[in-house]
């Protein structure tokens, strides 16, 4: 337990009270930085509250003493002490933290790319053959280079294990690159606030041995094939962040509930009254903006472009199951 605690001490890359496990290759360095910085905090810390505590002890008012006279002097040697000593100790701070920024935004040229899309409140993965996860697989020992953006707000990518965060972005581009040392599941959080179900916004980094990503890939890719309609349709529907925003249990949330939607009739905005159909379920995950249903705001991103034909087909499928 005790070991646990200290803060550098070996072992420190299973993780300890201050940090979770190291598991890429970036971590060790911020580790070293980060442990550099919080020592000299904590000497310093207790260097000013111990020299606080002798001094209100030693010179507390007493009867009988004099206050000394005020002699305006100063001490040369003492002034250039501590000012150059601190001067030398931020010089190391910036030279170690900025070895360490060049090291992270500078991706290795032979990087994999998967390209990262942050929605309220949910993470989208899509790789380099079309396949879009809610989760980040990769191959172990692998520099993976992370292309993101933003569909709506700020977010910020954080793997605490691969002691990685980066902002991003609506509008443009953001990069940021990774090696991971360590198998299996690492959390993933947005770090940024982005509203209502911000804390809800987890994935995982899942790292896979050598071999394993490829036969997952091509395993997962193929869901369409695999799985009947509906089905496909329930996992589109999940990984596609549609869930983040609409129940199936009959309440409404962000958007309307899906549960029972086909068919029924719907009151737009303003004032008109259509029936769900099959046509309007496509232009509504196409076009949102088309047709607001009455009492909801606008909110809904278009996945115009984001979504294939198919996905689309066994969304429909999968909505109208949700009526039977
Ligand atoms: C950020 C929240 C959000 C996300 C994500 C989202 N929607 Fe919506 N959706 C809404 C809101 C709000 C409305 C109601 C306003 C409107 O019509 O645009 C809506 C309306 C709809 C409607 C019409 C419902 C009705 O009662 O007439 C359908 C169908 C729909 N969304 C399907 C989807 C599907 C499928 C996805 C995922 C591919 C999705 N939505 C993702 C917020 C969202
Ligand atoms: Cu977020």
């Amino acid at each position: 337990m005790f070991e646990r605690l200290i803060a550098g001490a070996g072992g420190a890359s299973d993780g300890n009270v201050w940090m979770p496990p190291q598991s890429s290759t970036a971590a060790p360095a911020v580790d070293r930085l980060f442990y550099f910085i919080f020592w000299i905090s904590a000497f310093f810390f207790a260097l000013i509250v111990i020299l606080a505590i002798v001094f209100v002890i030693r010179y507390r008012k007493r009867a009988g003493r004099v206050a000394p006279v005020e002699v305006p002097t100063h001490n040369t040697p003492l002034e250039i002490a501590w000012t150059v000593i601190p001067l030398l100790i931020v010089f190391v701070i910036f030279y170690l933290g900025f070895k360490i920024f060049l090291d992270v935004v500078t991706p290795p040229k032979n990087a994999y790319e998967v390209q990262v899309t942050a929605q309220r409140w949910k993470w989208m993965f899509t790789y380099p053959n079309g396949h879009v996860d809610e989760n980040l697989h990769v191959p172990l020992d692998t520099p993976v280079l992370l292309v993101m953006t933003s569909e709506d707000v700020i977010h910020s990518f954080f793997v605490p294990d691969f002691r990685l965060k980066r902002d991003i972005v609506p509008g443009r581009y953001n990069k940021t690159w990774f090696r991971a040392t360590q198998e299996g599941a690492h959390d993933l959080m947005c770090a940024e606030y982005c509203g209502t179900s911000h804390s809800t916004m987890l994935a995982q980094v899942v790292v896979h041995p050598p071999g394993g990503f490829e036969k997952w890939l091509a395993e997962a890719s193929n869901f369409l094939a695999k799985l009947p309609p509906a089905e496909a349709g329930a996992q589109v529907f999940r990984t596609r962040g549609c869930a983040q925003c609409h129940s199936l249990d009959g309440k409404a949330n962000v958007g309307p509930t899906m549960q029972a939607v086909f068919g029924s009739s719907v009151s737009t905005r303003d004032g008109k009254r259509l029936v769900a159909d099959e046509n309007y379920i496509r232009e509504s995950i196409i076009d949102p903006q088309a047709r607001i249903v009455a009492g909801f705001d606008p909110v809904m991103p278009t996945y115009k472009g984001r979504l294939k034909d198919e996905e689309i087909t066994v969304l429909i499928a999968y909505i109208k199951t949700l009526s039977n």
